[in-house]
């Protein structure tokens, strides 16, 4: 897929350039895919470790991976969430990222905003049918259920394991992505979330994905080398960080 951007400045209505972006479509077709009058601007988690750059949220990296599959200019504007500014919380009252503005509106939640970028720029369509929108979702909290627990006896090792092994099942039949060839919104869901259990599960518990789920792990190899997902990784150091409060408290 590629994007024609062009940048118009009407000399009499407005001088704030107006953008245009073309997709160029599987049938070689150029189609508007957007327009937009300057970069969206979207509040991401400022990392722990290493200046400048973009953190471990998973809901951030969600809503940047979605503006980058979708060709959207943006600004990121980091935020320490250990020492909150009073333009942050002023915009995002209830202290969390990530929350972008669209239509001179700030909005919180990866939900709504993904939801609103869809609405608002339709091409690529990245949207999941509702029927496969939730396939994978139990996958993150049962991770976080298996790293908090001290007790290798209490079986939330084994509940991370199916959610794993169904989900391997569900992508050997329908794959490579959740909607078969194409990425989609539940990858961009899902895929920060299988970044952070690979990183935090080796630090904190010598444990990897079993070999033997091969969709899972091709899967995985896949959704993190997308260009969209390297530009937009947190480092593993702020993975490791980020998960330290959930392991010892
Ligand atoms: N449901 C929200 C969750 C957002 C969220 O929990 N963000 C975390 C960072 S990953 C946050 O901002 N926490 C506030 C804090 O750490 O003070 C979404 O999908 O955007």
């Amino acid at each position: 897929m590629s994007t024609l951007c062009v940048t118009i400045i009407h000399p009499t209505v407005c001088r704030i350039p107006y953008r245009i972006l073309f997709t160029r479509h599987r049938n070689g077709a150029f189609k508007i895919c957007s327009k937009a009058s300057g970069p969206l601007e979207v509040c991401a988690k400022e990392s722990v470790t290493t200046p400048n750059r973009v953190g471990d949220c998973p809901f951030t990296q969600r809503v940047l991976l979605t503006l980058e599959e979708k060709n959207l200019p943006y600004d990121v504007k980091l935020v320490n969430l250990t020492n909150k500014p009073d333009w942050f919380l002023e915009i995002s009252p209830e202290g969390k990222v990530p929350v972008l503005k669209i239509d001179e509106q700030w909005i919180p939640d990866s939900d709504v905003i993904t939801k609103a970028l869809e609405e608002k720029f339709p091409e690529p369509p990245l949207a999941t049918p509702v029927e496969k929108a939730s396939v994978g979702s139990k996958i993150f909290s049962s991770f976080i259920g298996f790293l908090k627990s001290k007790d290798p006896n209490d079986g939330t090792e084994q509940t991370l394991l199916s959610e794993l092994t169904a989900f391997n099942d569900f992508i050997e039949k329908n794959g490579p992505f959740v909607n078969g060839k194409e990425v989609s919104a539940a990858d961009l869901s899902l895929g920060p979330k299988l970044y952070h259990l690979e990183i935090a599960l080796a630090h904190y518990k010598n444990w990897s994905v079993p070999d033997s789920l091969t969709y899972l792990k091709s899967y995985m190899k896949t959704i993190f080398s997308l260009d969209s997902f390297v530009k937009t990784r947190p480092v593993t150091e702020d993975v490791i960080e980020g998960w330290r409060p959930k392991v010892t408290g």
